[in-house]
């Protein structure tokens, strides 16, 4: 092994899984938090996220003693930074690399020659040459000589990031070929997928692009509820054959796009260039639209009452993740909060929303499908016999099986009675 040494900063989705796996394939890891109480309930085997298979991987490295938490830097042989990398502001959505600096500020007393240092947050282009280059050089290395610096954006899926950690492929965007070659041979160290080398600013842009092709398919689907609930067609019956052509594939509208990917990295690529994104731009507020219309056909629904109360059916911004970052649910529930209906809410993945389906249910006139959360797929005559209107809106299509008694309304088929 190239190195013994690794310290990841930032404990989250992402820089949490990465320092387990490499911790349970033999290497001495430390994972360096600000957050004091992660850093001490890490540090006793409790994992602060929802992500299958991460608990089993803590306890191991834990229990090998590869794998401690931290609430400040050390000395190490490769440093990887997965910490955050929000819009600025609702105004000015261009990409706030403000963590990423205090991270590197953290950790230059402690680099020494030979050393890797890794950037896995998302970032917007120019920012490895810009802002992390001129700080690692400041200090007097020779960046592809005696330091080694490389960009490797993070591109698993919340809910499978361990499987996909280890075997979806790989951009290693080197700044020099010395790092891309150094930096490869980290990686395969854990990966089993194939490794793609390429230049810094390069994979940036394939990063965002990813997130950004999705958010443009997802867009696709959701304009299309709008033009078949204008037209009077089934958009499910719609997209799912035109999906069958092998060339098509319209991506499954909802009620907007959530989680801090796709509705935030096409925010970095417009503010880098304006004036040539207008799809992009349009995409996103077309998603972005989606609560709105959600809340329009809710009101329809809920004309006839006879209670104010809802029920929403899921906060999370998507199925069996507890993650509520940008979630469309937010925006929906606000919304209806302000415009005087009653709103109760039940998310079993959400602690405080997964007490008491039955409750949220009591007297509703209206269930809420949000989320496509597995425990939604099938709707029990004992979790809506106390409402006052016996009826579904499922948004995510995902609701499998209705008591009869219960009128299922989505998308595809708005005032259909019964599924
Ligand atoms: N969604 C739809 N319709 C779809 C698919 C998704 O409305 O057909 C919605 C979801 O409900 C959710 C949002 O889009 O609100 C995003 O969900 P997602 O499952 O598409 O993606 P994320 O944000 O959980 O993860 C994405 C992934 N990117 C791609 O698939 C290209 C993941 O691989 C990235 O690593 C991750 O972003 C990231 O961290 O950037």
């Amino acid at each position: 092994m190239d190195f013994v040494k690794l310290e990841v900063i930032g404990l989250g989705y992402i820089g949490l899984p990465t320092a387990l796996i490499f911790a349970n394939q033999g290497i001495d890891v430390v994972g360096v938090d600000l957050a004091v109480n992660v850093v001490n309930t890490l540090n006793q085997g409790i994992i602060p996220i929802k992500e299958k298979g991460l608990e089993h991987l803590l306890k191991q490295a834990l229990k090998n003693k590869l794998f401690r938490a931290e609430s400040v830097p050390e000395k190490a042989d490769v440093f990887l930074i997965a910490v955050p990398t929000p819009y600025r502001s609702d105004k000015d959505r261009s990409c706030d690399v403000s963590a990423i600096i205090s991270a590197i500020t953290g950790i230059i007393p402690f680099l020494e020659k030979g050393n890797t240092l890794i950037i896995e947050s998302t970032i917007a282009p120019g920012v490895m040459t810009d802002v992390v280059l001129p700080l690692i050089e400041a200090q007097g290395f020779h960046v592809g000589k005696d330091f080694f610096v490389a960009h490797c954006p993070e591109r698993v899926l919340p809910g499978n990031i361990i499987q996909e950690i280890v075997n979806n492929s790989r951009i290693i965007g080197g700044i020099t070929p010395n790092c891309q070659a150094k930096v490869k041979k980290i990686y395969e160290t854990v990966v089993t997928g194939d490794i793609h080398l390429t230049t810094a600013p390069e994979a940036e842009l394939i990063k965002l692009v990813e997130n950004t092709y999705r958010d443009i398919n997802i867009a696709n689907g959701n304009e299309l509820v709008k033009i078949c609930h204008h037209l009077g067609a089934d958009v499910h019956q719609v997209i799912g054959l035109a999906n069958q052509h092998p060339r098509v594939n319209i991506h499954s509208p909802g009620p907007g796009v959530g989680g801090h990917c796709l509705a935030v990295d096409p925010n970095f690529i417009v503010a880098s260039a304006p004036m040539v994104s207008p799809l992009i731009q349009t995409a996103r507020r077309i998603n972005n639209s989606m609560p709105e219309f959600v809340v329009s056909r809710i009101e329809e629904l809920m004309a006839k009452g006879p209670t104010n109360k809802l029920t929403i059916l899921g906060m999370a911004y998507k199925g069996n993740v507890n993650d509520m970052r940008e979630s469309p649910s937010l925006t929906i529930v606000n919304q209806l909060q302000q415009n005087g209906y009653q709103v109760a809410i039940y998310d079993p993945c959400i602690d405080d929303y997964a007490t008491d389906f039955e409750g949220a249910c009591r007297g509703s006139s209206l269930l809420v499908v949000l989320t496509d959360h597995d425990e939604f797929k099938e709707i029990f005559e004992s979790q809506t016999n106390a409402m006052a209107n016996p009826q579904i809106f499922d948004t995510k299509n995902c609701v499998e099986i209705v008591p009869e008694s219960v009128a299922y309304h989505s998308f595809g088929n708005q005032f259909a009675e019964g599924r």
